[in-house]
This record gives C-alpha cells, structure tokens and sequence, in this order.
C-alpha cells in the first residue's frame, strides 16, 4: 500500500516516462523478506582487510602529524582530492548509478567515473549492487551494513567480515541490467585496480610535489592517505552514525535519520530518514544545496546541459508522509 502512494504521489512531479524507467531500480524496501530461523552463521574475519585498514589509519595519522609541514597550495589541493572523490560516490555511484536519480551525459559519466576511482570504495558495479541491497533489505540480514549489528559492524566492521549469506543470495536477485548497459560502468570495472592506483595514489601523490616542489613525504600521507581515509570514514558515517543518531520526521517506522552533521561531512547524503522514505530523490534531502554541495554540483551539470530529468518529490507528497508516518520532529527548511 505504501508503494501505491509512493507511485501516486511520485507521478505529480515525476512524468510516467520517468517512473517506468526508475521502476527497474529496487531501491524500495521489501517488507516481504524474513530473515532465517535459528543461530546466525559464524563470523568470519579477513584478516588482509583488518591490516590493510589498519595500516592505511596509521598513515592517516601520520598525515595528521605531517599537516603542520605541507604548504598552503598542498592543503588546498587536498581539499579538491576529497572533494571530487566525494563526488564520484555521493553524484555517481549514489545517486546517478545506484538510484537513477537524474541522467547524466557520457562526458559526465566518464568524469564520474574517474573521481569514483579516486574514492576506492569498490567498483560502481560492486558499490550499486550493494547499495541496492542495503535499501530494499535494510536493517536485515541481507543488510551488508546491518546497522542492527551496532556502530562498529556498519561503520567499517563490515569490510572486515565475509558477507552474511543473505546479502549475496538477495543480491544476485537484483536487476542491474542498467549497469550492465553502461559502457563507463563496465569499464571502469574491467580497469578498476589499475584506475586506483593511478588516481586515487599517484595523482594525488605527484601533483603538488611535480607542480609546487612539495615533498613526496607530504604529498604521500596528506593528500593521499589522510584524505582517503577521512573521506572513507565520512562516507561509513552515513551507515553507522544516520542510522543510529537523528530524527526521524518522514518515517519513524525505519532506522536512517536525519543528521546534519554528517550531512556535511558527506558534501549532502545525511538526511538519511528522508532519502531511505523517497530514495528516487536526486537531492537526498527536501531542502535543496543547503548542506548539500552535491546538489549544488548537479545543478550546476543540468545548468551547462551535461545532466537532465532530476527527479523531486513533490510538496504535497512530502507534507502527507509526514503526517502519516513522521515522528512530530519536522522543521521547514
Ligand atoms: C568502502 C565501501 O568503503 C563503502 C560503501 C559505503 C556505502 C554508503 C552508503 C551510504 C549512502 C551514500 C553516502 C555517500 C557519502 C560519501 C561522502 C564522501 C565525502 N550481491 O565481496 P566478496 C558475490 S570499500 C550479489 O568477496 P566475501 C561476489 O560477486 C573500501 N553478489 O564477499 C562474489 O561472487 P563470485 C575499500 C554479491 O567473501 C562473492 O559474492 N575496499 C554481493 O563475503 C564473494 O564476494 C575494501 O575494503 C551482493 N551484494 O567478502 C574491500 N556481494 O565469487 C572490501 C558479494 O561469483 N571488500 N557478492 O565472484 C572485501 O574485501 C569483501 O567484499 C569482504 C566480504 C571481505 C567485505
Ligand atoms: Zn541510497
Ligand atoms: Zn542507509
């Protein structure tokens, strides 16, 4: 009943072309699943991940150390290096490849693709499928960061398991000819280990110390180790922090909330309990840029026509699910 009105209220703003399109997309909560009976199977660690990670924070803190020693130039660019592979998760992968939120022209998809590379957070295939999973099986078993498991499982303690069965049984469920239709997508993903290495590494590494003389040292650990793991850990928030901390004023009956902090720090994707209500929303929030610099970037992509059918939810829709299912908490704007 509920995916009714979602349809319903959906179609004041979104065209039927643009709904028969995102219908394909199984972001939508399946309240039909049942977890299984019984004990839950053993948690296996991977201990190459628990190390890589480990390693990868020391450097980070290393960098911290460093950061008194880059240049002014060294910080900024820093900066742009999260920035942009904050881009390529919350504007690709996100809300271009795993919602279908708005269209994106190949040029933009190609640099999408490029700053997601820079991320390191898997490849979009990998990344949408098990986005999709976490919506339409969210706080479950099929859950890959089942936020019921507590903070540390869905931060980062879930890259340091073996998924539970149910997140790959369910996952291989999914329909994702989409993304098997998009050559950016499959390319980036036949070339995924060596596009890391070079952006997410090297560039980040060699530009200031080619350009303004820093020392490989610095260019290393600041723009290199310390953004990617600030940026990782601003992403991880939204599963770990917006699904246990926030009001809940569009669905009271689900976990994800809205925190503005998170919000952010993740350049827009912490109005959490709004985006897992109407996750076909390009803005992940009601509230346009404010807080949201992502919005602001498609925005500025529909602007110079690289990015088109956006797709919003309208007020009155907005305003009825509140009432219907909001937890008191709302405040306008
Ligand atoms: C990282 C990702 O950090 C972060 C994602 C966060 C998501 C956030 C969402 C919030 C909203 C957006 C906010 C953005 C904010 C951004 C802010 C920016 C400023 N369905 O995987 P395996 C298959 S990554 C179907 O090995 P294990 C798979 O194909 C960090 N099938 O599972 C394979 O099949 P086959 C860097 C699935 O062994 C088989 O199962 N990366 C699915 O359990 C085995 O797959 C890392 O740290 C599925 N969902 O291992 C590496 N999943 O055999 C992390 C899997 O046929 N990954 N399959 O090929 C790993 O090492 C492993 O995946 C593992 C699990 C150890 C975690
Ligand atoms: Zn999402
Ligand atoms: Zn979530």
């Amino acid at each position: 009943e509920t995916e009714t009105l979602h349809m319903a209220g959906g179609t004041h703003q979104l065209n039927g072309g643009a709904m028969a399109e995102r219908s394909t997309v199984e972001d939508v909560f399946d309240d039909s699943y049942r977890e299984k009976e019984g004990p839950k199977p053993p948690m296996m660690m991977v201990w190459r991940n628990v190390i890589l990670m480990s390693l990868l924070h020391v450097g980070a803190l290393y960098g911290l150390i460093l950061l008194p020693y880059a240049s002014f130039s060294t910080l900024v660019w820093t900066a742009v290096c999260y920035l942009f592979s904050g881009l390529g998760v919350t504007a690709g992968v996100h809300r271009l490849w795993s919602h279908r939120s708005y269209k994106a022209s190949f040029p933009l998809r190609v640099f999408l693709a490029l700053a997601n590379s820079m991320a390191f957070q898997n490849d979009i295939y990998d990344w949408a499928r098990d986005h999709r999973v976490h919506h339409k099986h969210s706080e479950t078993d099929a859950d890959p960061h089942n936020a019921t498991r507590g903070f540390f499982f869905a931060h980062i303690g879930w890259l340091l398991v073996r998924k539970h069965p149910d997140v790959i049984e369910k996952g291989k469920k999914l329909e994702l000819t989409d993304l098997k239709a998009d050559k950016v997508v499959m390319f980036q993903r036949r070339h995924y280990k060596l596009s890391v290495v070079i952006l997410c590494f090297l560039v980040p590494m060699l530009v200031p110390w080619y350009f303004w003389g820093e020392s490989l040292a610095v260019a290393y650990f600041v723009p290199g180790l310390l953004r990617y793991a600030l940026m990782l850990n601003a992403t991880w928030l939204v599963n770990s922090a917006a699904h246990i901390w926030g009001n809940r004023p569009y669905d009271k009956t689900i976990n994800p909330r809205e925190n503005p902090l998170v919000a952010f720090t993740a350049i827009g994707e912490g109005f959490h309990n709004y985006h897992h209500t109407f996750p076909f929303d390009y803005s992940t929030s009601e509230f346009g840029c404010k807080l949201n610099l992502t919005t602001a970037f498609i925005d500025l992509m529909c602007f110079l026509g690289l990015a088109t059918d956006c797709k919003r939810v309208s007020k009155d829709m907005i305003a009825a699910r509140i009432k219907r299912t909001g937890d008191g908490n709302y405040k306008s704007g």
